[in-house]
């Protein structure tokens, strides 16, 4: 398939926390607000095994059980975003992992209580962003 140039994919994910606390809405109003395009979206419930493939690239960090633990404590709502350089600009929206230092009008700065429980899950590059969209979203679950 061929995109007009600087068109990128990123996933995003709602997490269990955004989920709990009513902002699914929210978090994708802000998207279409800034003209990102929502093209494939799902709710599911990870197993812990699954959350751990997920972020296995954190294995060794010493968060790693609890971020799992706290990404399978309930449903997620994933999300394939279209735009021109979405992956930075999802980014750019969803603010610092770490809510305390993320910019006021941020997704994290306004709705996230800490930088394990924060909210949204964004790709970081191009490469992570397909690898991410694959381990959720078959290519006949996106819209082109
Ligand atoms: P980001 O989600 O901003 O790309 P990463 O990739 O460094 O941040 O971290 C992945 C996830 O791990 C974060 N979204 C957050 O839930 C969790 N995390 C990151 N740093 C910490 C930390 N110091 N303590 C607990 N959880 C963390």
């Amino acid at each position: 398939m061929t995109h007009p140039a600087g068109m990128q994919r990123t996933l995003s994910i709602v997490k269990p926390d955004g989920v709990r606390k009513g902002v699914v809405g929210e978090v994708i109003r802000r998207f279409e607000t800034s003209g990102i395009r929502v093209v494939g979206m799902r709710m599911l419930r990870l197993t812990k095994t699954e959350a751990e493939g997920f972020y296995a690239v954190h294995r060794e960090r010493p968060f790693f059980g609890s971020l799992t633990e706290f990404m399978s404590s309930g449903p997620i709502v994933a999300m394939v975003l279209e735009g021109e350089n979405v992956i930075a600009r999802n980014r750019l929206l969803m603010g610092a992992t770490d809510p305390k230092k993320a910019d006021r009008g941020t997704i994290r700065a306004d709705l996230a209580d800490n930088v394990e429980q924060n909210i949204v899950h964004g790709s970081d590059a191009p490469e992570t962003a397909e690898t991410e969209i694959d381990y959720f979203f078959s290519k006949l679950d996106i819209i082109s």
